[in-house]
């Protein structure tokens, strides 16, 4: 393991190697300012050298039989297990979030290899009669080609998982750029791929920004296929640039979650699910709770309960058992989010509690911010329809369950939401009509399993889903097969 160097390198066609412009950028901790490495500043020319190899690597790993990939999955997933500490204490010091938390990082990515390395032995495709004797249907998945990968750092071992381990168990390599706040991590995890067996060339690192390495990954003749996780922004411009291509692009985009809370929850289950979906990873996470639709009969009691609980939060370095909110993650984040303090200020809704920067006691140079409640939000409002990606929540009075559910779907996103009640039928109603791609009854808008589909509708994304099934429509194309066993010409449609 190379961590206790300093200075890091692209992974190529199986060999560790610098950038062609000998550019560097730093990875530090939002918690101390530690450097934690120096990686590459790639370009569009080191895209190029590791594409050549995916290409290359392509031809040989698509005939590797699937359960022989799946078998290098379950290798992968094991060694996670066995560096899942070393992992999530690096995670935590990288990117800042707490133990408990980056142990689960973690663990999704263990999830996720075990489950597509059993997919190995199924990848099923379709047998179905033929209109015509003697002929035989099916239809099987195909492999693509090179996958470009570009990930976010707020899952930084789980997401490159959700992306990479089903592009390789179909048949695919892969071109992956992590994010440049968690590059790190980004070079274990393709270490241990590399160490579970998967051939030189099949997955390749090239570190650097979006404007260099993931415009050229995206524009590449030859990446047939996109995935990204990131902003709304960067989704729109990634979908324009592989246009010309006509690429598959799979996009995982913004949230805007709600939590509704109705008149006869439970409200001490309410209030730990909405102190965990807001709060958990500083609230950076695409699934965060970032709005809280309660009815009006429970709305003060569930308002002054929730302050409190906010108000007990403990801030600090994410490797302290003591600690319930890490940092964020840079110095771009803390303004992005206190601007939106401010935003919500001027817009009239009540700062109930946090809305600033927190320094002092054990907090040294780390960048905090103080969990942050608006009450008396109106559902138009900036801060109830845009994506903060931070520790802020807004709660929002309504009259009833109809009015809950139009407040929910009033947003351009649609990843997840939630409703806790004890109303079966209310339930019910909530998981038909709330529009968005995961719907939690009686938790809070986070926990997404490896098994489901996870993905949104409208601005969420482009219709496609990762993880579960659903993933392997992302890295695989269809190809029905016909095969006529008749011995003489037999014309669909028209001969009996
Ligand atoms: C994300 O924030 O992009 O359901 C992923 C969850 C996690 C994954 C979140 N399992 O919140």
């Amino acid at each position: 393991m190379a961590v206790a160097e300093k200075s890091f390198r692209n992974y190529i066609g199986g060999e560790w190697v610098d950038a062609s412009g000998g550019e560097t950028f730093e990875s530090r901790s939002p918690a101390t300012g530690e450097l934690i490495g120096t990686f590459p500043k790639s370009s569009a020319e080191d895209v190029d050298r590791a594409v050549a190899a995916a290409t290359d690597a392509y031809e040989d790993w698509r005939l590797v039989p699937a359960p022989k990939r799946g078998e290098i999955l379950f290798t992968f997933g094991q060694l996670l297990i066995d560096h899942k500490e070393d992992l999530a204490q690096l995670m935590t010091r990288e990117m800042g979030k707490v133990l408990a938390e980056a142990r689960g990082d973690v663990q999704e990515a263990v999830d996720m290899s075990f489950y597509m390395g059993g997919e190995g032995r199924r990848l099923f495709g379709q047998t179905t009669p033929s209109e015509l004797r003697d002929k035989f249907n099916m239809s099987v998945r195909m492999p693509i080609g090179v996958v470009g990968v570009i990930t976010p750092w707020n899952f930084p071992i789980a997401i490159p998982s959700w992306k990479i381990v089903p592009a390789l168990i179909c048949g695919n390599t892969v071109v992956f750029k992590p994010a440049t706040d968690t590059p790190l991590l980004g070079e274990r995890f393709v270490e241990l791929l590399a160490e579970a067996g998967v051939p030189a060339g099949v997955v390749n690192v090239v570190h650097g920004f979006g404007g260099d390495v993931g415009d050229r990954i995206v524009r590449h003749p030859d990446v047939p296929v996109v995935t990204l996780t990131g902003s709304r922004e960067t989704g729109v411009a990634v979908m324009k640039n592989a246009a010309d291509h006509l690429k598959h692009v799979h996009l995982e985009l913004g949230g805007k979650n709600a939590v509704i809370v109705l008149d006869d929850a439970d409200l001490d289950l309410a209030v730990e699910g909405i102190v965990w979906s807001a709060f958990g990873t500083s609230g950076q996470r695409c699934t965060a709770a970032s709005r809280v639709i309660v009815h009006e009969a429970v709305y003060d009691e569930l308002q002054g309960r929730l302050v409190v609980a906010a108000e007990r939060l403990r801030l600090g370095p994410g490797w302290e058992e003591s600690t319930d909110v890490g940092p964020v993650i840079n110095r771009n984040a803390i303004e992005k989010i206190h601007s939106y303090t401010d935003i919500g200020r001027d817009e009239g809704a009540s700062l109930l509690t946090g809305g600033e920067v927190a320094s002092g006691d054990g907090l040294g140079e780390g960048l905090y911010y103080r969990p942050t409640i608006f009450g008396d939000v109106e559902p138009g409002m900036r801060i109830a329809q845009e994506e903060i990606f931070g520790p802020t929540t807004a709660l929002i009075r309504v009259r009833d369950f109809d009015e809950a559910v139009r407040a929910a779907n009033g947003v351009r996103f649609g990843l997840s939401s939630s409703i806790f009640t004890r109303d079966v039928n209310r339930a019910f109603r909530a998981m038909r009509d709330l529009n968005t791609g995961i719907t939690y009854v009686n938790a809070g808008t986070i926990g997404a399993e490896v098994h489901l589909p996870f993905g949104g509708t409208k601005d969420t994304g482009n219709g496609h889903r990762e993880a579960g099934q659903a993933a392997l429509d992302v890295f695989t194309e269809w190809k029905s097969i016909y095969v006529d066993y008749s011995g003489r010409l037999q014309r669909a449609q028209i001969d009996d």
